[in-house]
């Protein structure tokens, strides 16, 4: 059970300035994943590799397009996780070259980070997070409202006594916001936490459920219909639930399956079913592999399945649908990892990018209209107890070039 704990904390660290380091990996590299082009057949016309080093930059937690064609990506100014957690929310603006425009840091004198963003109607931005500085204890959400340049227009917090986590924040089809982790305040255990709030950051209504046992959203989209379906951490085991657009719950499952998965991300189907990305991780010997697992509309499990590396842990932390209905996943691994799936489940490449024997993280992803990529994520420095931020951009097979 110890050993459960903390590799969750090991993801929640990654994800978020926590207590404990990254898992380090001492055993033997793994074989680099197999590609049958030769490099030098390769166009890889711009692509490129943006390392942000130092003190003043921690990690990228999420990218999006720009409206005027450029990228804006957001994290932390955390770069040693030693405490006392201090550092600031992140804002970086670059062009599709990599070339930094501007960037921004947002914060009081406690721990800030800035966990998602999307595009607001006026050309600025929303900013979802995670404050000490402007909480009403412990630690809150946030959300930020930024002109086009990323400076604060207006922030509002939610939260309670205790610990609020932030895990993301969807943009609704009406412009609305949907913000989303769990929250300690209600009887001190981590139950999950979703508000939907409109564009003025007020709050249209809570869904916060008491469970006796740990329970978390984890991500979430929006369907068609407008109905709201969340993944669900249910102590070792996934879920899903779907919410009615006023909040109301209309179902939710648990997965109770052997070992512990966890289902960080989801994505939907061409059948209107749902394609959930995360990790497994078996007993003996302890070992994170990416586990996906298709559910039906109504959220019924179909199939699930690992696969990875047997010589070092892989946990998905990323998932986008592309344009022609195969997915992308990013992964918190040795490299960074990124694998292309079909929506029965198939593999159809895996790609490690970058050296081996360093823990990256894959933590948002992009399609690009040149059928390329952009990974923003993070890099684990020596130890664990460092990091440093990196924004990618690959070709439409994953690779990049110098
Ligand atoms: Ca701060
Ligand atoms: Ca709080
Ligand atoms: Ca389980």
């Amino acid at each position: 059970m110890f050993k459960h704990r903390y590799y969750i904390q090991v993801v929640f660290l990654v994800l978020f300035a926590g207590c404990v380091p990254v898992k380090t990996q001492t055993s033997t590299p793994p074989t680099i994943m197999p590609t049958t082009t030769s490099i030098a057949a390769i166009d890889r016309t711009n692509t490129w590799t943006r390392k942000f080093e130092g003190p003043n930059y921690g990690a990228f937690f999420d990218i999006v397009l720009t409206q005027d064609g450029n990228i804006l990506a957001v994290g932390a100014t955390n770069h040693l996780h030693m405490p006392p957690y201090s550092g600031d929310a992140l804002f970086m603006k670059l062009t599709l070259d990599g070339d930094v425009i501007w960037e921004q840091t947002w914060g009081g004198d406690g721990y800030e980070q800035a966990d998602s963003v999307v595009l607001a109607g006026d050309g600025g931005y929303f900013i979802f997070g995670e404050t000490d500085s402007y909480s009403a204890g412990d630690r809150d959400f946030f959300l930020l409202k930024t002109t086009r340049d990323g400076t604060e227009e207006w922030f509002k917090t939610y939260g309670g006594e205790g610990r609020e986590w932030p895990y993301g924040m969807l943009h609704l089809s009406n412009g609305e916001l949907l913000i989303y982790g769990f929250t300690e305040s209600i009887a001190g255990g981590r139950d999950e936490y979703a508000i939907r709030v409109a564009q003025d950051g007020d709050i249209i209504w809570e869904y916060a459920v008491e469970n006796p046992g740990e329970e978390l959203v984890l991500d979430a989209l929006e369907t068609p219909e407008g109905d709201l379906v969340l993944v669900a951490g249910i102590e070792e085991d996934g879920g899903l639930l779907k919410l009615a657009a006023d909040g109301n719950l209309l179902w939710a499952h648990r997965y109770e399956l052997p070992g512990w998965q966890f289902g960080s991300q989801v994505a939907q189907t061409e059948d209107g079913g749902f394609l959930l990305a995360g990790f497994s991780m078996s007993s003996s010997p302890q070992q994170a592999d990416t586990w996906l697992a298709r559910c039906t509309s109504t959220g019924e499990l179909e199939w699930e399945t690992s696969f990875g590396d047997s010589t070092f842990d892989d946990y998905a932390n990323s998932l986008i649908r592309l344009s022609d209905g195969t997915y992308l996943i990013g992964a918190i691994a040795n490299g960074i990892l990124l694998s292309r799936v079909d929506e029965d489940g198939n593999v159809l490449w895996r790609r490690s990018l970058l050296e081996q024997q360093t823990v990256y993280g894959g933590m948002a992803l992009a399609e690009l209209e040149d059928g390329g990529y952009l990974i923003a994520g993070l890099i684990q420095l020596v130890g664990g107890r460092s990091y440093d931020a990196i924004l990618l951009r690959t070709d439409a097979e994953g690779r990049v070039g110098e």
